[in-house]
């Protein structure tokens, strides 16, 4: 071996050393932020654990915060930039604050990634150049609609007697697909147009819901049968509460949700059946899971996640529940 070649390969050697400390010292420096806008819910706690989580698997670390309001996201924001973290996961609490959460984000030259609810830039059109991760809304609407259908068949009701409480969040995109494929499924059903009645929320929780629900009830005590559908479980069971002490019982009402979250599982765990039927379960696991690593890998590879990736649901019921719960991971 000649000595040029020697010590060409000392240098290589020594290089490879130096990346691959590098590489680990990179591994260890990264710090994202996962921010949520309902932090008590079931289903933003499971997704910041399962973020957590692989974080623990990959070596880097993951902030859990809340963001329930704007300016709680940009003092989050802040945190994390004094905290060293080169990016940030987020479900912002309203998509119309995302041209501002952008703008801090790179002030601090951080990366951003949402997940469940997308920006929406001025011109009431998803933010582009945001790599998101949501449900595919109308689609899991629609699978919400025919499982409430089925169960009015089962039931026998006759539909042109059956009222639909449908509570609304029109600000939020993914809320207004997913009833919108709700609504769809049942039309294209049989169920009466005229029969559904419009329950506005100011939020995406259960209180919200519950009372938006109320004064429906409230004019249309003519109808015996209700369907109840929203955006999510959380609703769905503000809704079902709202019916309950209008004194509907559990066999008057067919209220399915969407998520899959401990909130639904608390409700198929009682004793008794309530007009909770069930509810388009989706792996909240997967959404914190997959975030986390696809803004993980575009710290530290420089790969940019997709522009936006769809995910899909199943049926839950209080036959299956416990099945489903587990296929998902949740
Ligand atoms: C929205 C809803 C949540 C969940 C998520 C995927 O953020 O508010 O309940 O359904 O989409």
């Amino acid at each position: 071996m000649t000595l040029t070649s020697r010590f060409a390969r000392l240098a290589l050697g020594g290089a490879i050393a130096m990346a691959a400390l590098s590489g680990a010292q990179a591994q260890d420096d990264v710090t994202m932020g996962f921010i949520v806008k309902k932090p008590e819910q079931a289903w933003f706690i499971n997704e910041q654990q399962a973020a957590t989580a692989v974080g623990e698997e990959k070596g880097f670390e993951v902030v859990r915060l809340a963001g329930e309001d704007g300016q709680q996201v940009l003092s989050a924001i802040d945190n994390l930039n004094s905290q060293g973290a080169q990016g940030f996961v987020i479900c912002p609490p309203d998509v119309r604050l995302g041209p501002a959460i952008m703008n801090r984000a790179e002030q601090y030259g951080m990366k951003v990634v949402t997940v469940d609810d997308r920006f929406v830039g001025p011109d009431g059109e998803p933010m582009e150049g945001v790599p998101h991760l949501g449900m595919s809304g109308y689609k899991i609407g629609q699978q919400v609609g025919e499982a409430i259908a089925d169960e009015m068949k089962a039931r026998g009701w006759d539909p042109q007697e059956v009222a639909a409480l449908r509570i609304t969040n029109y600000e939020l995109p993914t809320a207004k697909e997913r009833t919108d494929g709700a609504t769809d499924a049942l039309l294209d059903a049989g169920f009466q147009e005229d029969n559904i009645f419009d329950a506005p929320q100011q939020n995406t929780d259960t209180s919200s819901a519950f009372s938006a629900a109320s004064p429906v009830f409230a004019k249309r005590g003519d109808y015996e049968h209700w369907v109840i559908y929203a955006l999510n479980e959380e609703s769905v069971l503000g809704g079902v509460r709202a019916s309950e002490q209008y004194g509907l019982g559990a066999e008057d009402v067919i209220g399915v949700g969407i998520n899959g979250s401990g909130a639904a599982f608390a409700e198929f765990s009682r004793e008794k059946p309530t007009g909770f039927h069930g509810t388009v379960a989706v792996s909240s696991t997967m959404h914190g899971r997959q975030t986390a690593e696809d803004l993980y890998a575009w710290i530290t590879e420089g790969e940019k996640p997709p522009e936006n990736t769809v995910t899909s649901g199943t049926l839950m019921t209080r036959d299956n529940w416990q099945d489903v719960r587990d296929e998902l991971g949740l």
